[in-house]
């Protein structure tokens, strides 16, 4: 009989009676055997019974096997170098569908598909079959899960920390134009990538009461939760290493309360099991700021409290004392929501580990670093300083002698400024006593740092301007990337194989090869390899957009998308606006000389976000209206792709003539999916924000169509009065397209639909649409006289594609590994031999 295939290797031999031990055994003979023997010894099922999923966990595992040698190896080395670590700490991660990156970064993806043909599966239905997990809201988290992916590349010792939640973010439907929720079951049919860790389980303790104890104190009668570990591997690009992705879920301390149930009170036994187990149990929506705030206090300090158990645990493995702890660990807080971790560790090094206060906090203060992600005011987390002191007393408490210590320390360096402590406090004191989280976070961290040049900028002269003053050399900036393994390499095979041939794949590594492209600017053959190479990937989306929603979209004609979370600030509306005045142009003069348009939008929006449902309601009864009109929509097509998330994303964005990056200038920190549609040679119609700035620096500002007021101007607005309604008055095309709305002309079933949105528009336009439109719609103009001439729009394209090699998450990671984090690849050759990074980040601004 055969052994499970516990270790595999291409080719260990097979104990299988009719194997022909003198021939060398292929990959992809290797594969099937993996694979069959996966099937029958882990599934435990055969080729005769198996269904779609037992072949999918079957491919699973034998691809997991092979990352297994190199997994144990990266951990090794960390240990044998006794490397310094990084812990990436995340209530958010969101890594995508794993099967496919797996076997890219294995470099084994053709050899499986040959493998599956042969067995008798089909490996393009088994990929559409895996899960893709939602355990984010967007950027932030995505941005996570590439960072670990360049920490797995480059081979740096590293770790993330978050919430294995049982729903993640939820699934959207659209019913009737509406958006509609749904729970978002991604482990219904369990997961065949994690590892289930239950030795690693840690109590997290809540409430309960404290005893002085000399110069520690004692916390007693807590409210007890198991936190126990799942780990995930994420391979880097041809395992130069593979990284961990550690994720916590809630386990009751009990099953069952005894003594509740042998009172016969079975359901209240039962209660307080769940009560426990929700803490892992779902993801929030980034708009939740009111309501279950004390369930996300509660997840923030689980993850946070097991995190910081098991990473001293591990430090505590191989050293006797704490003296070298921040050389060997490194705490990056992704924003604000995991800042408990400060007053964490200074609660186990004092109170368990009786570590003196002053040396605790300047361990402190060199492992800890932050990004802050947002300037929103609404978005900065304050918790109310009873809420925490009802949850956590010992951390408030930890948290108001940090404050009195640096008071005191603000006060002898300015003791004629008074307001500036009112300022600094940790204590925000107006009304409700609240604690300000980015305040600790700045506070505690040796470095605090921005995720675009102008983020940074506003960041430092705002927000954190009385902390930039008191301690400049903290902060810095780094500017956001994304990983080009799954952004291009995955996403848009078509392209990669196109580039492969004239620079070769070193791009995977090293993104910046891409400028040797721009050698190719005049070549026509490429040129118009690149345009047949989009119409592949226009056609791929049309064939999904035709199959899931019925609606035919012509590939020729330019695909204009905008897909991102649906927020006021991102201004979904103002791209409205533009599909309404095109619209009535093309109804004016049906016979004018018309680039035809395809308008494709995707997002969710927060469930208690009124405004933002209302704007997708609004897009789907524009799409309704545009697209029954005969006389229109040969011209222009409306789509919105419901349940937006990773996995449409790799296939939306490569098939982007256009990109939409319009938020209002200064409120988007970076963007990020500004990046994924310029490397898969989109043009950017966008603001002067976030790291569109730089990309534009980077491609060049003729390749893009910037437009809009800037920051500044932005501000000056706002300052002196900002009246919309002089905008609508002195502009026919908008009044007509405001007053459409309004009048219910996409919703003549209810025609006050709008009202909010357009009286929301007209009263404050908080979000200046109005200001930018006159500039939007002529440049939209612009973006159709380019794509007329298409030798021009390819040779943009093309510089996009050449032009976004700093846009790697690789460089970003490589920019905190040596800037922030202070640690070093465990493996040689596991970073490109010349870097493209910049040797230091820039020191303070
Ligand atoms: C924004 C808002 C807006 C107001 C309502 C409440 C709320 C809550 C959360 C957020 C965003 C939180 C932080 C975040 O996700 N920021 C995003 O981070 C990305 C990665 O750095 C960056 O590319 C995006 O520009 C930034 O919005």
């Amino acid at each position: 009989m055969n052994a499970p295939d516990a270790a595999p290797s291409p080719l260990a031999p097979s104990a299988s009676a009719s194997f022909d031990f003198d021939r060398p055994v292929s990959t992809v003979e290797a594969l099937k055997r993996s694979i069959s023997n996966r099937l029958v010894y882990s599934v435990g099922k055969d080729v005769r019974s198996a269904c779609a999923r037992d072949w999918l966990f079957a491919v699973f595992y034998a691809v997991r096997d092979r990352i297994m040698d190199r997994w144990r190896e990266t951990h090794h080395a960390a240990i044998d170098q006794d490397a310094k670590r990084v812990y990436y700490l995340s209530m958010e991660f969101l890594p995508g569908r794993m099967l496919t990156n797996a076997l890219a970064a294995e470099g084994l993806l053709e050899d499986i598909r040959k493998a599956c043909t042969q067995l008798g599966a089909d490996f393009d239905t088994l990929v559409d079959l895996e899960a893709d997990p939602g355990l984010g809201n967007g950027g932030l988290g995505r941005l996570a899960a590439c960072f670990l992916d360049s920490m797995a590349t480059l081979a740096l010792p590293g770790m993330g920390y978050g919430i294995r939640y049982e729903y993640g973010m939820f699934a959207q439907r659209i019913v009737d134009g509406r958006q509609v929720e749904e729970p978002d079951q991604w482990l219904l049919n369990g997961n065949p990538w994690e590892f289930m860790r239950p030795e690693y389980s840690y109590t997290v303790r809540y409430r309960g009461h404290l005893v002085p104890d000399g110069q520690r104190v004692r916390w007693v009668d807590t409210e007890n939760v198991i936190a126990v570990a799942y780990d995930s591997g994420v391979p880097g690009y041809e395992l130069s290493s593979v990284a961990t992705l550690r994720l916590w879920s809630a386990r009751a301390e009990s099953a069952l309360n005894l003594e509740q149930f042998n009172r016969g009170d079975y359901m209240r036994a039962v209660e307080a099991k769940n009560w426990s187990e929700n803490v892992s149990l779902v993801l929030y929506p980034e708009d939740k700021t009111e309501q279950g705030r004390q369930l996300r206090l509660r997840q923030e300090y689980f993850f946070v409290s097991a995190s910081l158990q098991d990473l001293l645990r591990r430090y505590l493995k191989t050293h006797g004392s704490f003296e070298q702890l921040a050389d060997k660990v490194a705490i990056h807080l992704n924003d604000t929501h995991p800042a408990l971790a400060v007053p964490e560790l200074m609660r186990l090094l004092v109170d368990e580990h009786r570590v003196p206060w002053d040396e605790a906090w300047a361990l402190c203060q060199r492992i800890f670093s932050y990004t802050n992600h947002t300037l929103m005011p609404e978005a900065l987390e304050v918790w109310p300083v009873d809420l925490l002191g009802w949850l956590l007393p010992r951390h408030l408490q930890i948290i108001y002698d940090i404050n009195a210590r640096h008071l005191a320390e603000v006060h002898a360096r300015f003791p004629e400024d008074m307001d500036l402590l009112r300022r600094v406090s940790l204590i925000e004191e107006n009304g409700q006593r609240r604690v300000r989280m980015a305040w600790l976070c700045a506070l505690a961290s040796h470095k605090v740092n921005g995720v675009s040049a102008l983020h940074s900028d506003i960041m430092v002269r705002t927000l954190f301007a009385d902390f930039a003053r008191l301690w400049p050399e903290k902060f810095c900036n780094v500017t956001n990337g994304i990983t080009p393994r799954r952004w291009l390499g995955q996403a848009n095979q078509a392209l990669s194989e196109l580039i492969d041939a004239r620079i070769g794949p070193l791009w995977r590594r090293e993104l910046s090869h891409l400028g040797q492209l721009r050698a190719h600017a005049d070549d026509d053959a490429f040129l118009a390899a690149l345009r047949l190479v989009k119409q592949r990937n226009k056609r791929r989306l049309a064939d999904y957009v035709g199959r899931e929603l019925g609606i035919e979209i012509d590939p020729e004609s330019l695909f204009d998308v905008q897909v991102k979370r649906i927020h006021e600030y991102k201004r979904q509306l103002l791209n409205v606006l533009h599909v309404i005045t095109r619209y009535h142009a093309i109804r004016a003069n049906p016979k004018g000389n018309w680039v035809p348009r395809t308008v494709i939008f995707g997002g969710k929006a927060a469930s208690a976000y009124h405004m933002a449902k209302l704007i997708i309601r609004l897009i789907n009864d524009v799409a309704r209206t545009v697209n029954a009109d005969p006389c229109v929509s040969p011209l222009l097509k409306v789509v919105f792709v419901p349940n937006y998330r990773v996995t449409l994303a790799e296939l939306i964005i490569p098939a982007a003539d256009l990109s939409e990056q319009i938020s209002l200038a200064g409120t988007e920190a970076s963007g990020t999916g500004n990046m994924k549609f310029a490397l898969n040679g989109a043009l950017t119609i966008g603001t002067w924000d976030g790291a569109n700035i730089e990309i534009a620096q980077n491609v060049g500002e003729e390749h893009m169509f910037i437009f809009g007021n800037r920051a500044e101007q932005v501000a000056e607005l706002r300052a002196h009065g900002y009246v919309p309604r002089r905008y609508y008055a002195s502009n026919y095309e908008l009044k007509m397209a405001i007053d459409r709305i309004a009048d219910g002309a996409f919703s003549p079933e209810e025609p006050q639909r709008y009202q909010d949105l357009t009286r929301s528009l007209l009263e404050s336009d908080y979000y200046q649409l109005l200001a930018d439109y006159a500039d939007y719609i002529a440049t939209q103009n612009r973006v159709d006289e380019r794509y007329r001439l298409h030798r021009d729009w390819s040779r943009s394209c093309l510089h996009n594609i050449a032009g976004v090699g700093m846009f790697s998450s690789d460089r970003a990671v490589s920019n905190y590994a040596e800037g922030i984090w202070g640690v070093r690849p465990l493996f040689e050759g596991g970073r490109p031999a010349t870097p493209p990074w910049s040797p230091a980040l820039a020191a303070g601004i």
